[in-house]
């Protein structure tokens, strides 16, 4: 049992504008609140749908310690399930992606159609209710292309993200995409580091000299970089070939269009296209970077060339698994259009800086001497959005569950 009232009380003690209160990001119980309060109710974002190509297609994937597979059926829905056989609870598909006719269990063979409903159970007695035994579904949206999921039977209101993201990034046809690379890395820290580091650009300048080259690593809020004359001739250039790029909000969203540094076409090492094959051509491929942010877990950047999206999932207090997904173009051949070697490689070493970072700074909080500090206001606004997103949500939770 989670002591609601002990997390309240650490919650309380933070000050405000401040980061958070050293058990907050180092204590078992507060990791298993996260999952429960934070990781339970959000709606997470799962991957894209072209990672499942055809019927049977699936992908397994760990939430913290709570395994999901994910998996198209032959009517072409998408669905959602808890990882965990209705026998004995076997997981029925390892991490990893792939694709099989029917979801067979490894242990005792139950066998289940791709719907989750029970086909066979060998030597089960008659009478037994295979009906009453489908795998448990956890809700799943599709939007643009991308999948979310979330645990908890009553979520946050979707409509409104939902609408917005359409407009936002249906122009980068992520129906028409596939997914080049995918890595998944350890960071030693807590998950919350992990994002307000992920969430601000404070560190930037120096701590990714590579991305700093094509990203706006002076900006505020919104990724306006305080006067920058280019701004207003951009905006103007993407309403003209029909692009949004006003920075909107919901509680657990942000979006936006922004400029990226002079000369810039696309977040890669040298500024240029990393694919050939575009997949948003509009303006001849200039149309610097969508964001979406979505708390607690994911950012996503989509140039006209490529899409990358950013996940952290927590493992454990002090371990996260950060998985980045590299998405170009259906029609853009490995080797003539992209390597990806190249294409993988400003994430690749910007994802191992902020390791570093983030475990620096795992290692500096666990210290006695640890006080939480103040964010600044105009670099690190993200990092506090979030952490005041994480204190709200949290407090909501114990206000909720708590007596
Ligand atoms: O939140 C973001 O979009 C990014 C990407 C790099 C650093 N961070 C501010
Ligand atoms: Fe799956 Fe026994 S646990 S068949
Ligand atoms: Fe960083």
């Amino acid at each position: 049992m989670i002591d609601l009232s002990r997390i309240g009380s650490l919650l309380a003690q933070r000050p405000e504008g401040h980061c958070l209160p050293q058990a907050l990001y180092n204590d078992a119980e507060v990791f298993d609140f996260d999952m429960t309060a934070i990781y339970g109710t959000s709606w997470l974002m799962a991957g894209f749908e072209c990672e499942l190509p055809k019927a049977g297609s699936y992908i397994s994937q760990m939430v913290g310690k709570w395994p999901v597979l994910i998996v198209k059926g032959r009517d072409g829905e998408i669905r959602a399930f808890h990882n965990t056989c209705r026998h004995r609870g076997s997981i029925l598909c390892a991490a990893g992606s792939g694709s099989a006719p029917k979801i067979v269990c490894p242990y005792h063979r139950w066998t289940y159609e791709l719907d989750g409903s029970l086909l066979s159970a060998m030597r089960m007695e008659e009478g037994f209710d295979k009906a009453a035994h489908s795998l448990r579904p956890i809700q799943l949206e599709r939007v643009a292309g991308c999948l979310f999921i979330c645990f908890d039977d009553n979520p946050p209101p979707f409509n409104e993200f939902a609408l917005r993201l359409e407009e936002y990034l249906a122009p980068h046809d992520l129906a028409n995409a596939k997914l080049a690379f995918e890595s998944t890395i350890t960071e030693y820290a807590n998950w919350k580091l992990v994002m307000e580091n992920g969430r601000e650009c404070y560190h930037c300048a120096t701590g990714h000299p590579e991305l700093a080259k094509t990203f706006p690593v002076g900006m505020k809020k919104h990724f306006d970089v305080d006067g920058d004359l280019r701004v207003q001739t951009f905006h103007e250039q993407m309403a003209a070939v029909g692009l949004a790029t006003e920075a909107i909000e919901g509680d657990w969203w942000q979006l936006a269009r922004f400029l990226l540094n002079p000369e810039v076409v696309s977040l890669s090492m040298d500024g240029k296209h990393l694919v050939k094959k575009l997949m948003c051509d509009r303006n001849g491929g200039d149309i610097g970077s969508m964001r979406l942010a979505i708390d607690p877990h994911s950012f996503l950047h989509a140039t006209a060339d490529h899409t990358f999206m950013f996940s952290a999932m927590p493992v454990g207090p002090h371990e996260t698994a950060v998985t980045g997904k590299w998405l170009v173009h259906k029609d853009a051949v490995e080797g003539v259009d992209y390597s990806v070697e190249d294409l993988a490689d400003l994430w690749t070493r910007t994802n191992l800086q902020d390791k570093e970072l983030a475990e620096n700074n795992q290692l500096g909080v666990n210290s006695p001497g640890y006080v939480p500090g103040p964010y600044s206001q105009e670099a690190e606004m993200l990092a506090l959005r979030f952490t005041d997103w994480y204190c709200d949500t949290s407090a909501k939770y114990v206000e909720k569950h708590g007596r």
